[in-house]
């Protein structure tokens, strides 16, 4: 299991953006492969992605002849090498595309190995003795806006997130949502406004930023899906001109007249405290998640942590750049009680990695965009191999 070579090249994400895969050779024969997502509405605290070409460039200078010979089952000992190699705090010299695209690549490799299916060997890393009998759930972004679309609408993302004994029972009643709401859309505002954003959802622009809201809780009732979906939204809010108090009053009709169960970056990233003040009045209604606001770092969440700003956490992997940091991440956030989202990125690729490291994290939910287009379907489809393989 230890490592023979390490390649990169340059590929195409979903905006038709250039990033990078890695494919990491064993010297027992097998070869891993790992593609790298890239985000458009980022933290400014994420680790530092490199471009395409420097990233490529350090994973055949730096980090191949740094890690040749590395057992690829040590993915502490790995990824400490990597932080080493790269020497800073936020990855700005090796890049997180690069390290990262490297970090599962070798998790990958060595799960093959062992012939373990990915998730079970994240479970693995994790000392995840028991099997596994929940499944996470899925958060579906039906209505795109913000960053991710040229509609409207201020709020990137308006969530649906089923309610299921199963993952495939919860992947039915997505498909059959988002295909209602494309017939509802398409009916009473006309074809034009059932272009997607860039995770899928339909990006129609609308009267305001409630109207999404009402226009999915006709389409839940008149289709008898009330009682089998929650509501969610990433405002994105770090995006947004509108203050703060503005917000506020927003996500209060949200939380009233919606129901609203899961509400992410409600507020810029520097706004700490507006976080702790909405979490404090609203904890008991909504999951109030942080994404850029902590940046699956450990500082800023412990920060969080301490002012009591959120009950809830998005973990993205390549914010931080390696698969050990994302689950030590993962780990804390268990530890305070948060519950936890893993997540895609606006650009992403066919790697359906994420799916295994919600499943194999036992993550409460996976966000994971709407079922259309193949880098998302990427990942509904392994959800399905996974059950399969459960
Ligand atoms: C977010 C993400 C993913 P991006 O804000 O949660 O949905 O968007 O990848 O553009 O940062
Ligand atoms: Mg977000």
């Amino acid at each position: 299991m230890k490592i023979k070579s390490i390649k990169a090249q340059a590929e195409l994400d979903s905006r038709g953006e250039w990033t990078i895969s890695v494919n990491l050779k064993l010297q027992n024969g097998l070869e891993a492969v790992a593609s790298v997502p890239q985000g458009k509405s980022r933290g400014s605290n994420e680790a530092v992605y490199v471009k395409p070409q420097t990233a490529i460039k350090n994973i055949s200078k730096i980090i191949e002849p740094g890690l040749k010979g590395i057992h690829v089952g040590n993915q502490n000992h790995l990824d400490w090498i990597l932080n080493k190699l790269d020497g800073t705090e936020n990855k700005s010299r090796l890049g997180a595309n690069a390290t990262l695209g490297v970090s599962v690549a070798a998790a990958k490799a060595a799960a093959l190995s062992r012939g373990l299916p990915l998730w079970k060997y994240i479970a693995h890393l994790l000392n995840y003795k028991r099997s596994r009998d929940e499944f996470p759930r899925l958060f579906i972004n039906v209505i795109n806006g913000g960053l991710h679309t040229e509609n409207n609408l201020d709020f990137q993302e308006y969530l649906i997130i089923p309610k299921s004994k199963n993952i495939a029972e919860a992947i039915k009643i997505g498909l059959e949502f988002y295909k209602k709401l494309g017939e509802y859309l398409a009916k009473h505002f006309g074809r034009g406004q059932t272009g997607l954003g860039d995770e899928g959802g339909f990006a129609p622009n609308l009267k305001n930023n409630i109207e999404p809201f009402q226009i999915m809780a006709h389409v839940a009732k008149t289709n008898h899906l009330q009682n089998k979906i929650q509501f969610g939204l990433d405002a994105a809010a770090s995006n947004i001109k509108k203050p703060p108090s503005k917000l506020w009053a927003l996500y209060k009709i949200m939380i009233q007249k919606y129901n609203l169960f899961y509400l992410e970056d409600p507020f810029p990233e520097n706004e700490f405290n507006y976080f702790t003040f909405f979490t404090h009045k609203f904890e008991k209604k909504v999951w109030v998640a942080g994404d850029d606001l902590t940046t699956t770092n450990l500082k800023l969440m412990r920060k969080a942590h301490d002012r009591k700003s959120i009950n809830s956490i998005i973990i993205k992997p390549n914010q931080i750049g390696t698969l050990t940091q994302t689950l030590e991440a993962i780990e804390q956030a268990k530890k305070w009680g948060w519950k936890i989202v893993v997540s895609h990125r606006s650009g992403e690729t066919e790697d359906d990695f994420i799916a295994d490291l919600a499943y194999g994290s036992y993550a409460y939910g996976l966000k994971l965009g709407a079922p259309a287009r193949g880098e998302r379907i990427a990942k509904y489809n392994r959800l399905l191999e996974i059950d399969r393989e459960n």
